[in-house]
């Protein structure tokens, strides 16, 4: 897969993005990380990039012929092209299904007060990583590449680690333990260490349906998590109008 970023600060995406199990994801080849400026795109003598928004109003937007011209630079004929803002679609899981199935993707990072809203035009998908703002779509982009590229064959050492974990069967996991048995006078729960693999995924599974009624009663009362596709739900949104 080939993911390319138009931001004016690439080394905010990619030095976050060169560790651990990205970063060797990327040296073998499976993510294809680019960068296009809009910096580099500038059409004036200082390489300006941001003017105040018509109608006034606080600070800095970003022009749109510049990331114009940097997201040409990079889009191809197939590629997804993704807007990250805070006025997006929240993204989560099952967006990291369905885009870690694409083979061109481009992600737009705003910075400053948005964006031109024009450049809408030539997006697919407005993203956004939560209800909370960021001083720009840089730290999104970096959220959205890990969850995808972790996903990608290849890029974990056991491809069943995506199967039972937490969201894909719509609750939080259970609680883990590893060694030492006792520290510091707590105990791993017996049923772990029983060896009755029946017992441990019922004590698992009882345990992931009270962490998740704690932490997020929200997920206890919704459809199949991987129930439909995003396309699924704006159909139906569509359908319903
Ligand atoms: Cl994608 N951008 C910004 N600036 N803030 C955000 C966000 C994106 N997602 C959540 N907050």
């Amino acid at each position: 897969m080939r993911i390319d970023v138009v931001t004016l600060f690439p080394s905010m995406v990619d030095a976050p993005l060169s560790e651990s199990i990205v970063g060797r994801a990327r040296e073998a080849g499976r993510l294809k990380l680019g960068f296009s400026n809009p910096r580099d795109f500038a059409e004036d003598r200082h390489r300006t990039v941001d003017d105040k928004p018509y109608g006034g109003g606080t600070g800095m937007l970003m022009m749109a012929e510049p990331v114009y011209r940097a997201l040409k630079k990079v889009k191809k004929r197939d590629s997804y092209v993704i807007l990250l803002t805070p006025k997006g679609r929240r993204f989560d899981q099952r967006m990291a299904l369905e885009l870690a199935a694409k083979k061109n993707i481009v992600l737009i990072c705003g910075h400053y007060e948005g964006i031109d809203e024009r450049v809408n035009n030539f997006a697919d998908l407005e993203l956004s990583i939560g209800d909370y703002v960021l001083t720009g779509g840089e730290p999104a982009a970096v959220a959205i590449i890990d969850a995808v590229t972790r996903l990608l064959p290849g890029v974990l050492k056991q491809a069943d680690a995506v199967i039972n974990e937490t969201f894909t069967e719509g609750l939080l996991e259970a609680p883990h333990y590893t060694r030492p048995g006792v520290w510091r006078r707590m105990k791993v729960p017996e049923a772990l260490l029983s060896g009755d693999h029946k017992r441990i995924s019922g004590w698992r599974r009882s345990a992931a349906m009270e962490l998740t009624g704690k932490n997020r009663p929200d997920l206890i009362n919704r459809e199949a998590y991987n129930g439909g596709s995003y396309e699924d739900d704006r159909n139906a949104a569509r359908d319903e109008e």
